[in-house]
């Protein structure tokens, strides 16, 4: 139909890999302390789970990522970067990176946008949205990892699509919930769904 669709696609765990790029970073500068595989994470926060293995952990894994050079270092996933300059160009489609910044602020911000022009060039920076709250951004679907996407805005106009990550791919969700596998899965197919 007439109508454009608008896509919103999450950043850490959806095209750069936040947990691959973590444990690299932890292990690097904890080589003693004991972790957590990739195997055997669950639940989205990684601070909650190094905190149950040890209190004093929790700090540990806060540390990498705020630490310069986290953000910008991480590796893309296989293939987003490719589908979302794919989406970018489909007809009657605007796609936005909907990415939550953590709240020190010293380099989380700036090296998102530098991730952005570094894998999809300047011309994409103006479709970043950096917000702690996506309830509040309109769109007809956001692809994210999180499994609770939770604001202030009690009814957001977006379907949330849950991107298969290592912290989410036990979880049973709703029957009503969809998923993308990866970036292989059929994400033209699940766009087309919501052009009626
Ligand atoms: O900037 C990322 C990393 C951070 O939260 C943000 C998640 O953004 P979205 O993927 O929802 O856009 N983050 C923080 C913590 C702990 C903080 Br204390 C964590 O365990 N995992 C995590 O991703």
């Amino acid at each position: 139909s007439g109508k454009r669709l608008r896509v919103l696609v999450d950043m850490d765990g959806v095209l750069a890999d936040f947990e691959g790029g973590f444990l690299k970073k932890y292990r690097a500068r904890y080589p003693d302390e004991p972790y957590i595989t990739l195997e055997d994470r669950r639940g989205f926060w990684v601070s909650t789970q190094y905190g149950r293995l040890r209190s004093d952990l929790c700090e540990k894994a806060i540390s990498i990522w705020e630490s310069k050079d986290f953000f910008i270092e991480l590796e893309p996933l296989p293939g987003g970067v490719e589908a979302v300059k794919e989406m970018a160009k489909m007809d009657n489609t605007d796609v936005f990176i909907c990415t939550s910044p953590i709240k020190h602020y010293k380099h989380c911000p700036y090296e998102k946008y530098a991730w952005v022009e570094k894998h999809l060039g300047y011309d994409f920076l103006e479709q970043v949205i950096l917000t702690r709250d996506k309830t509040l951004i309109s769109g007809d679907v956001l692809i994210d990892d999180k499994p609770d996407i939770l604001g202030v805005e009690a009814e957001p106009t977006w379907e949330h699509i849950l991107f298969t990550a290592c912290h989410n791919k036990h979880l049973s969700v709703s029957p009503t919930q969809r998923r993308l596998l990866s970036w292989s899965d059929d994400w033209r197919a699940m766009l087309d769904s919501k052009r009626q």
